[in-house]
């Protein structure tokens, strides 16, 4: 199987509680290579743009507010299907409800407001987003 890309964050939450580490040992470990890696400040525009799909669901503000509250860890990362590989890292969106316990999220997270990582849904959304937090 060909490779593909995708774009993962560590939110702020996570860089906060010191699990860039564990985030990039869990992408290690399942086989997928790292191929970019930046601490970043976020801009609220690049927020905006990031989460653009949710421009008009209630909880939007408070997203925008959460990402750009600090640091991110803006991560590319490759392999076989490595979309959907790094949201089964991940887990569901709802870190209670959806997320399964050995998930990034299941494990390490209580809220969905702060569910410690991002990770591209579609290779349409990976291209988008690795060219908006990558250049
Ligand atoms: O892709 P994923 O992060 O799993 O979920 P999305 O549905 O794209 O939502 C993006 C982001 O928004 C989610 O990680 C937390 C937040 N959010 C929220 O705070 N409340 C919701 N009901 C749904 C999503
Ligand atoms: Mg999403």
């Amino acid at each position: 199987m060909s490779d593909e890309r995708t774009l993962v964050l560590v939110k702020p939450d996570g860089v906060q509680r010191g699990l860039v580490g564990e985030v990039i040992s869990r992408i290690e470990r399942k086989g997928l290579r790292l191929v970019a890696l930046e601490l970043k400040d976020v801009e609220r525009s690049v927020a905006e743009q990031h989460y653009a799909e949710h421009a008009e669901r209630p909880f939007f503000g408070e997203l925008i507010e959460f990402i750009t509250s600090g640091k991110v860890a803006a991560m590319v990362v490759e392999g076989p299907r490595a979309i959907a590989a790094f949201r089964q890292i991940a887990g569901g969106t709802d870190p209670v409800e959806k997320a399964t316990p050995g998930s990034l999220r299941g494990d390490l997270a209580l809220e969905t407001g702060s569910n410690i990582v991002h990770g591209s849904d579609s290779p349409e959304s990976a291209e988008r987003e690795i060219k908006l937090w990558f250049g």
